[in-house]
């Protein structure tokens, strides 16, 4: 009987988890513990962690962490969705802004995903990009629940929990 229950419950657990979502919980000495949150995407990989650190350290991050790793790039609606629902069943309202792996180089008018990507879609809060005092050439994604799933660029200096796609 008491293995009958283990089971049911064990069941009870798998049928609450999200679809290929799983996730980690690390101490990071330096700024506290880390959130870590995985969900699959076809054959890729999106990885959320929650610990902030400037546009170039995230995406180098992300490109020691996975192979072919880098920010998450974004082609249309669907992987916008996933990646605020990713960084909000984490965070909730806790979290407000994430990188996202969209850049201008050396002030280029045009932005491009760190991924090499082609640049086929773009999800701007109107009014942005607006690059204020020349300085903002990195994308962050809104995810708390102040204009959800839209992008602002920003400052790359700043830090920001991140987003990796592998
Ligand atoms: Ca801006």
């Amino acid at each position: 009987m008491k293995s009958l229950v283990l089971f049911l419950s064990f069941l009870a657990v798998a049928w609450c988890t999200p679809k290929g979502l799983r996730g980690e919980l690390h101490q990071n000495s330096t700024n506290g513990p880390q959130i870590e949150k995985t969900m699959i995407y076809g054959t890729a990989t999106i990885h959320y962690f929650s610990t902030p650190k400037t546009f170039t350290d995230a995406e180098m991050y992300c490109r020691r962490y996975g192979r072919n790793g880098h920010l998450v790039s974004i082609h249309g609606v669907k992987l916008n969705n996933l990646v605020l629902h990713l960084v909000k069943y984490t965070h909730g309202k806790s979290t407000h802004t994430t990188w996202i792996g969209g850049m201008r180089f050396l002030q280029a008018q045009n932005y491009i995903w760190t991924d090499g990507s082609k640049w086929n879609y773009s999800k701007w809060v109107p009014g942005e990009p607006n690059n204020v005092k020349q300085k903002e050439l990195c994308s962050e994604m809104y995810t708390g629940d102040y204009k959800p799933g839209l992008w602002n660029d920003v400052d790359c200096a700043k830090t920001r929990p991140f987003v990796c796609f592998y």
